[in-house]
């Protein structure tokens, strides 16, 4: 027996940011205690892990008391007594009990609350933030905040298509300074967006809603915000897009701005925007099941826009693997609950990194209060995390724990800057 021996593991639901159930599970070593709560996405992939949900009339379906008992039997008696610094055979051990591919016998959402649990655990009991102990004496590299100021597609109820605009503050000096920015310019879309007589209601993110005739209109939005705000577009502050465009695909067509683009048709509007726009990074341009379109699209315009694989890749490390050998994509988003372990995630991190592959590290649509992807951002040094508008209690939980990690860093702290776009810079 050691400090960081699991004697006891206990989970609850409790609430995520949309009012739906959620996992939180509790782990405590002898000398040490972790909690963790799991996120819920709205616009998701097809082969990400399972979230285990009970159906029935509770909670509109949607309780996840299956996976609470899961983590409260058969999980807690397979890890306790097990070393909480042994974070992989933990997860192996997890892996195994569920014994699906998809781990829809046991649900992600129970395994991934004790695989995070487990890592606060951990490093609470050897005295060590998450982030250093989950990255080591490396860890240092603060992310720039990709701000989903303007929300569409799954994320709201307006006419605009693609999910989520945002700005990209990665020519401020330090990660502070690039949220200040951010910060400022989402208060002045606020006003241009008034200004126009359109509404300033949010979306799930915290971004703004409005209707508006176009697409691209939500971007004109942006550049004007950011030229209202006192920055330099395209120097200062560049622009992305989470087009979700698996959402828009339907019999092989894109239904955008009222028209249907063949996957063609869908390669040139995006690579058009990006020739018009200063749009460092696109995700999801393409449906995670159209692998030649993501293709065509890389090699049109990869060589200097980051084109991210949320749906495509699912943080999974297999099927990054097809995508760095077809060169489908050049970037991955990360996202610990469509894999389930904290390990697992980290292979594929890892994976992406040598194979160059750029890593935006990434909230749900349904968070809470948990900040461990602010800790995983810096612990891998990704270099980006994407969490949401600079507003909402569970996405300013993410972007304050990385101010105040910043902070502690002091002048060890580095900032990544546009560096982290190396193709589009
Ligand atoms: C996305 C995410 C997060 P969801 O598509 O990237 O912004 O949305 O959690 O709904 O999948
Ligand atoms: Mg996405």
């Amino acid at each position: 027996m050691s400090s960081t021996t699991i004697e006891r593991v206990h989970a609850r639901q409790v609430l995520d940011s949309r009012g739906n159930p959620t996992v939180e599970a509790e782990v405590f070593t002898r000398e040490g205690y972790g909690r963790a709560i799991v996120p819920s996405g709205a616009s998701t992939g097809a082969n990400e892990a399972v979230e285990l949900r009970d159906g029935g009339d509770r909670f509109v379906g949607k309780g996840v008391t299956r996976a609470v008992e899961h983590v409260n039997n058969q999980i807690a008696a397979a890890v306790i007594g097990r070393d909480a610094t042994m974070q992989e055979q933990i997860d192996q051990v997890m892996i195994d009990l569920d014994a699906t591919t998809n781990k829809g016998n046991l649900g992600a959402n129970a395994l991934l609350a004790v695989s995070l649990a487990t890592a606060r655990a951990a490093a609470a009991t050897l005295r060590q933030p998450l982030f250093r102990y989950l990255g080591g004496p490396a860890a240092r590299l603060l992310p720039v905040p990709c701000l989903n100021v303007l929300n569409g597609g799954a994320h709201a109820a307006n006419s605009v298509d693609i999910q989520e605009f945002m700005i990209v503050p990665a020519g401020l000096p330090s990660y502070g300074e690039a949220l200040r920015a951010g910060v400022e310019v989402y208060h002045a879309l606020k006003r241009v967006i008034a200004g126009r007589g359109l509404g300033t209601n949010v979306g799930d993110e915290g971004g703004f809603a409005p209707d508006l005739p176009t697409n691209e209109a939500a971007l004109e939005l942006l550049v004007e915000a950011i030229d209202v705000a006192g920055y330099e577009l395209g120097d200062e502050i560049a622009l992305a897009l989470d087009v979700a465009a698996t959402e828009i695909h339907r019999e092989g067509r894109y239904e955008l701005d009222r028209r249907e683009l063949s996957s063609g048709e869908m390669v040139a509007y995006l690579s058009d925007l990006a020739e018009r726009y200063p749009l460092v990074s696109i995700e999801d341009g393409m449906s995670e099941d159209d692998w030649e379109g993501w293709k065509e699209l890389t090699s049109k315009v990869g060589g200097r826009v980051q084109l991210v694989g949320d749906d495509l890749f699912v943080t999974n490390e297999e099927i990054l693997k097809r995508g760095i050998a077809e060169k489908s994509a050049n970037a991955i988003l990360i996202k610990v609950n469509q894999i389930g372990t904290v390990s697992e995630t980290l292979h594929t991190m890892q994976r992406a990194e040598r194979a160059g592959f750029g890593m935006m590290v990434s909230h749900r649509s349904g968070e809470t209060e948990d900040t461990f992807i602010s800790h995983l951002a810096v612990a891998t040094n990704a270099g980006q995390i994407k969490t949401g508008a600079p507003a909402r209690g569970e996405r300013t939980a993410k972007y304050n724990q990385l101010l105040r990690i910043e902070e502690s860093l002091g002048d060890e702290a580095r900032f990544a800057g546009w560096a982290t776009f190396r193709r589009s810079r």
